[in-house]
């Protein structure tokens, strides 16, 4: 079962739900007008399978444009989740190679701010790299959908663009590597009544294409993460209220090689099978 907002009109979001990945049941044609109260439901898999029963009209999911699934919803990010993420980080600066080291095996994770919700990019809409980075590349990402009181109800998937010479330059400026225009893309879909344990099974995949060719093409597994899901969801909550919930990606497990960087106009199609998928153009910011 995965959520989701569509349009079918300008500026007309609505709420949809998939059981099949072929149409979308109108969930806001049962008065259901924003994700942030459903997500909040007591027991959303249960109220979504009697939704999906109750005759709702539904789209074609060809024939809607899919938004980003957030509202109100602040995106937050763990970093060096993953060994191949400590490794990779570790190589691009001597400078901060004990920070990464230091983090990965520290009971406290690094989590750090990546967007508003008004700045989340949408699948199909271009995501950015830095005018004064030389060295950018995505990051493929499941995140985890959390509610106000910090329970997780859901995943998706993210992108969490970097610029990696700057991010190498001096860790006090993964700020600047992380978060700027166009930064942050979520696929529109919401899986919900899925398990940890089942979530932990799931791909995440990258492909990037220029010209149509592949150049770039990877694969972890989500079973890969240091951390339980929980544990990243407590660390974000502690001492921080979201009273419309969070958004926190759980960092990447797929870097390309050091010779890598995205171009303007390659396309980004990450895939977390189980969730579906997010592609973007790339264009300069
Ligand atoms: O420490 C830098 C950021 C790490 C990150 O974004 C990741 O591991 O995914
Ligand atoms: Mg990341």
């Amino acid at each position: 079962m995965k959520l989701c907002r569509f349009e079918t009109a300008p500026a007309q979001p609505r709420i949809g739900l998939t059981l099949d990945d072929k149409t979308l049941l109108d969930l806001t044609a049962a008065g259901i007008e924003r994700l942030t109260p459903l997500l909040e439901s007591d027991h959303l898999p249960k109220r979504l399978a009697v939704l999906a029963k109750s005759g709702l009209p539904s789209h074609r999911i060809d024939a809607v444009r899919l938004l980003a699934p957030v509202e109100r919803q602040e995106v937050w990010a763990a970093g060096v989740t993953y060994l191949r993420s400590k490794k990779a980080r570790m190589e691009e600066s001597d400078f901060s190679a004990t920070a990464y080291d230091k983090v990965y095996d520290a009971p406290r994770p690094e989590i750090f701010f990546k967007s508003l919700a008004e700045k989340v990019v949408a699948t199909a809409e271009p995501v950015g790299i830095r005018r004064d980075a030389k060295w950018n590349v995505p990051e493929p990402e499941l995140a985890l959908v959390i509610s106000s009181r910090g329970e997780v109800v859901g995943y998706t998937a993210g992108n969490d663009m970097s610029s990696r010479d700057i991010e190498g330059e001096n860790l006090l400026y993964l700020p600047q590597a992380k978060v700027y225009d166009r930064s942050c893309a979520l696929a529109p879909w919401i899986a919900v009544g899925v398990t940890e344990a089942q979530a932990r099974k799931w791909t995440i995949g990258v492909q990037i294409s220029r010209k149509g060719k592949v150049v770039f093409q990877g694969e972890t597994s989500v079973g890969q993460i240091k951390r339980g899901f929980a544990e990243l969801a407590d660390w974000l909550c502690t001492s921080q209220l979201f009273p419309h919930g969070a958004v926190l990606l759980t960092g990447t497990g797929v870097v390309p090689g050091d010779d890598f960087t995205l171009h303007a106009h390659d396309t980004v199609r990450i895939t977390v099978s189980g969730i579906g998928m997010l592609e973007n153009p790339v264009t300069v910011v």
